[in-house]
């Protein structure tokens, strides 16, 4: 307790090995990390939020290094969260890949950090939210956090930002294929990345027809950038938009009512997560396992051994 005390203060300085540590808690530690995020939550709010999403080799993490690099010129701290299993964020990645994070990777007022996706992606998009609130009481203004959009965990993922982008490239069918992933819902701002390729223009179009024709989200229009995120080009545009819709969210009021939903499912999700964790105890676990044969041999329904499950539960509080 007192250990988690002194940790939490340390995060609040910015201390970097302290706030690792915050986060491998997150990863790996459900109580101890609860107490964590309390003790700090009150530092939390600062940051601005910016989700980068796409189809993996897009150029997500070239961006947001160069996003990262433009923040750095304006004296803003950058911490990053990247959940991508191809990421050279990891380490993991072949030599070239990591040559391009040198834009930042060494700058102290930039926090680099991967979030393991192997494993449940259920509670993926909690404990990556819960990371970049670490970053933020940590008081890193931009808060850059990549994942790959394929699927429904990492749509919830891009929606804990305050600004998503969605990141294509020109290659035939890509926006087509970002439409059925959700990822056209789900984007502020499109950027179309690797747009030295072939057939840029024409891609452009056919987003910007998609966009026209969906129903706008509180009057925001979304907007496409080009970019050649590898060359450093269409950053400023890209940053620029960044922040015409910040203002935008901030102006309508649109930005805490953001905050205050992401808030509501948050209290929500933890109800959830906390009620299948007391739930489940040993016992109970016995009496559906010991019970199932008689359910499939119709002797007994779902619904009375949900009942009979559900009797004597109370839940012993939270702490
Ligand atoms: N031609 C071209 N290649 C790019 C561009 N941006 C990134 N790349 C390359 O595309 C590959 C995948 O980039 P990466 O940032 O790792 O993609 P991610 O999987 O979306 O994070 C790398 O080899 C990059 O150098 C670009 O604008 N044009
Ligand atoms: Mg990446």
């Amino acid at each position: 307790m007192n250990r988690i005390n002194q940790l939490s203060e340390k995060i609040i300085l910015g201390d970097r090995i302290s706030i690792s540590r915050g986060i491998s808690m997150i990863e790996n530690e459900y109580s101890e990390s609860k107490i964590l995020l309390n003790k700090i939550f009150k530092n939390i709010g600062q940051g601005y939020r910016i989700g980068i999403t796409g189809p993996p080799g897009a150029g997500k993490s070239t961006l947001t290094n160069k996003l990262a690099a433009f923040y750095r010129k304006n004296n803003l701290k950058v911490g990053i969260i990247a959940v991508d299993p191809t990421s050279p964020f990891t380490g993991g990645a072949i030599l070239g890949d990591r040559i391009r994070m040198t834009d930042v990777e060494l700058d102290e007022n930039v926090f680099i950090r991967s979030m393991a996706s192997r494993g449940s992606l259920g509670g993926l998009s909690k404990k990556t939210s819960e990371a970049v609130d670490i970053l933020d009481a940590a008081g890193f203004q931009i808060l850059i956090i990549e994942t790959v959009g394929v699927g429904q965990s990492e749509l919830d993922i891009a929606s804990t930002a305050d600004t998503t982008i969605v990141v294509l490239v020109p290659e035939s069918g890509d926006s087509i294929q970002a439409m059925k992933a959700g990822l056209m819902e789900i984007g502020d701002i499109f950027v179309l990345n690797k747009s030295d390729r072939a057939g840029a223009d024409q891609a452009v179009m056919s987003i910007k027809t998609i966009l026209n024709l969906k129903q706008q989200k509180n009057n925001w229009q979304p907007d496409v950038i080009k970019t050649v995120a590898s060359e450093n080009k269409g950053i400023d545009e890209l940053a620029n938009k960044i922040e015409e819709h910040r203002q935008f969210l901030v102006s309508t009021n649109n930005l805490i009512q953001k905050r205050e939903k992401r808030l509501n499912d948050q209290i929500r999700n933890l109800i959830t997560e906390h009620l299948h964790i007391e739930f489940w105890d040993e016992e109970r676990e016995n009496i559906l396992n010991n019970n199932l044969k008689l359910v499939l041999e119709k002797k007994v329904t779902p619904y009375e051994l949900v009942e009979q499950l559900l009797k004597n539960f109370n839940t012993k509080g939270y702490k």
